[in-house]
């Protein structure tokens, strides 16, 4: 490490400014890259635009800055450009270099220094833009202030040289980051714009008034751009994400408390179907994970909507009503300030401070009721759902008694249609969901019995996106599923009875088992959503042509390939190719060797990449609204459901 520092020093001989601690500190950065980042791969890679893109909201924030413009450049640079104050370009009075060097060398030394600005972005972000500096091989900044333009460059976090005055500016202010990642760093260097437009669209929600422009400059043939701005704010949110459902009321409820201890937004939106659907912030970052604002906000929706049911005539409390009951159907974003946010869990996705929930819970109760007592048709709606739910569920579970009653040997036992492994040891085992009972027939004998277990599904499972819960698990085929899989649905899921590392979904590669997989995917989405956050969920990948070359055969995968060999091949007399229809076509052999075999086989592991999109695409490809699922069907379906990872 010192001879690099000492390396750095010797690029920078010319250069005095820059103080030894400042290589230090820039020099761990790069020495354990993720301790400042979380990883060096991808998801690394975008961190680095996030925290860039910080200092710029940090701006807007404090009411300087209205437009945020990020552009991914060709050789993959990110520049992000603002229209707020500048970085100040004076000396830096205790430091003694320019301003523009402090910020962009010194760790944690974010964006401010102003202690009583409120520093809100720092999240799960917020580890300064001077790690990104460090792990940019090239990073230039580009001030736009006091009617000049005055610049810096630097590489791998050290300066090139001192600030330089550029010339007169154009009369606006504003600050330019440009970097270009590390490649020796980063084992992936190209960034992907819908991550990125995921993200930003997101910001713009949550910041309603900020405009942000992506741009993508990377094929000058082919530019890409989208500007992302919501007047409405979370409101726009929840409508954004509830597009392919019908609500019940026109407005989505939307509350704002700004001036609390811990500013506040809520929006909320209730549909005629089943799912509850939340999407929380603090400061800005998405907690996938929850925590105690949302804890706080569950407890307050309870509390308040019980409290207008208990006013109701006794004659229309048809079921006595529970949590669960008041949350089908609704789809929230709630949206909170922390200034000193503590995040839980393995992924710190989880905020922690327990001191939230009680403001939450009785902040926004009040706003809650007062909005009720001023809306009473609102109330009265949501109440009628609510009963219609409970009503449903009582009666659903009377019905269950009923059938346990009737054949207590059965019920929690494993399918008969299982064809188990004989390993007992998880970790080892993979189950097969195998459509249909001949394909089933092919896998049984095909597989290897002592870790790999088959389970066929007869035809299609309940689409779970049109019915409730009860509904879902009363079917046989869903039964079948959780009980193979031993973990238990929704809130009763326990990870810890997992009966398989591996839960791979084998369907044809035709049209009909697109839409299988679709519907099992969902069915894993709503209802085990963990085993694809932990990465239990796999796609078979069965090869639609065999290719015979004299006594050779090779497996094709998709047309690209088939067409790349078929050209390749210059004797087309002794070739044979021939199209699986389905997997039942093929020999228990040949199945094996292409599909189930771990050694020959190629499997993709399902991720979330974008919660709101996937539930957006599973709400639409699964709901009522015919129209836009035909459209989406046609110009989207591969890649949706084999690509898009989910
Ligand atoms: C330090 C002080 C001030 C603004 C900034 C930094 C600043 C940093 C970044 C980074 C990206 N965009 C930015 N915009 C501003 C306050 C300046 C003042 O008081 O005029």
């Amino acid at each position: 490490m010192a001879e690099e520092i000492e390396e750095a020093k010797k690029e920078n001989e010319d250069y005095s400014g820059s103080s030894i601690t400042v290589l230090e500190g820039l020099e761990a950065v790069r020495v354990r890259p993720a301790m400042y980042i979380g990883s060096t791969d991808i998801r690394g890679l975008h961190h680095l635009v996030w925290e860039v893109v910080d200092n710029s909201v940090d701006e807007a924030l404090a009411g300087f800055c209205n437009h945020i413009e990020i552009s991914i450049l060709p050789g993959n640079g990110i520049r992000v450009t603002d229209n707020g104050r500048g970085i100040p370009t004076d000396i830096h009075p205790k430091e003694h270099v320019g301003t523009i060097e402090v910020v962009m060398t010194k760790l944690h030394a974010g964006g401010k220094f102003d202690s009583n600005s409120y520093k809100v972005s720092a999240g799960l972000h917020g580890v300064g833009v001077s790690c990104v500096n460090a792990l940019s091989n090239k990073l230039i900044v580009s001030v736009r202030r006091n009617g000049r333009v005055v610049e810096q460059a630097f590489s791998k976090g050290v300066p090139c040289g001192p600030q330089k005055d550029i010339g007169p500016s154009d009369g606006t202010t504003g600050t330019s980051v440009t970097f270009y990642p590390d490649d020796t760093i980063f084992t992936e260097t190209v960034y992907v714009y819908e991550t990125l437009a995921t993200r930003f669209r997101e910001l713009a929600f949550l910041m309603s008034g900020l405009r942000l422009t992506l741009t993508d400059e990377r094929d000058p043939e082919k530019i890409q751009t989208d500007t992302f701005c919501f007047p409405g704010g979370v409101s726009e949110f929840v409508r954004y994400v509830d597009e392919h459902r019908t609500p019940l009321f026109q407005e989505p409820i939307h509350l704002v408390l700004p001036d609390g201890q811990f500013p506040l937004e809520v929006a909320m939106w209730y549909n005629d179907g089943y799912q509850e659907n939340f999407f929380s912030f603090v400061n800005n970052v998405n907690t996938y994970d929850g925590g105690t604002h949302v804890t706080g906000f569950k407890t307050a929706l309870t509390r308040i909507i019980g409290k207008f049911a208990q006013d109701m005539p006794k004659g229309k409390k048809e079921a006595q009503i529970t949590s669960d009951d008041i949350r089908e159907g609704l789809t929230a974003v709630i949206a909170i300030k922390v200034s000193q946010p503590q995040f839980e869990g393995q992924t710190k996705r989880k905020l922690g401070n327990s001191e939230i929930a009680s403001y939450v819970n009785s902040a926004f109760g009040a706003k809650l009721e007062e909005y009720f007592q001023e809306n009473p048709s609102a109330i009265k709606v949501i109440l009628d759902k609510v009963y219609n739910a409970a009503v449903a569920r009582e009666a659903a579970h009377r019905a269950r008694t009923l059938a346990r009653r009737k054949n207590v040997l059965e019920s929690g036992g494993l399918p008969g249609k299982l064809a188990d492994c004989s390993s007992r040891d998880p970790k080892l085992c993979e189950v097969f969901i195998v459509e249909g009972d001949s394909a089933g027939g092919s896998a049984k004998m095909g597989r290897n019995r002592e870790f790999q277990a088959i389970l066929p599904l007869r035809g299609k499972i309940l689409n779970v996106e049109k019915a409730s819960l009860h509904r879902v698990l009363e079917t046989e085929e869903i039964q079948n599923l959780v009980n193979a899989i031993g973990t238990g649905i929704g809130t009763e899921f326990k990870m810890e009875k997992l009966r398989y590392d591996k839960i791979v979904i084998m369907t044809d590669a035709d049209v009909d088992g697109s839409h299988i997989q679709t519907l099992l995917l969902t069915f894993f989405f709503r209802y085990m959503r963990p085993l694809i956050d932990e990465g239990h969920i796999y796609l078979a990948m069965p090869p639609l042509y065999k290719l015979k070359v004299g006594q050779k055969d090779t497996y094709l995968f998709d047309e690209d390939a088939k067409d790349k060999a078929m050209a390749e091949i210059a004797d087309k007399k002794n070739v044979t190719i021939t199209r699986f229809k389905g997997l039942g076509e093929m020999s228990p052999e040949q199945l094996n060797e292409t599909t189930m075999d771990p050694k020959r086989r190629f499997l993709k592991q399902c991720h979330v990449e974008d919660s709101i999109l996937a539930d957006q695409i599973f709400s639409m490809l699964m709901g009522e609204d015919v129209e836009p699922r035909r459209k989406f069907i046609e110009s989207n379906a591969y890649r949706v459901l084999n690509d898009l990872d989910i």
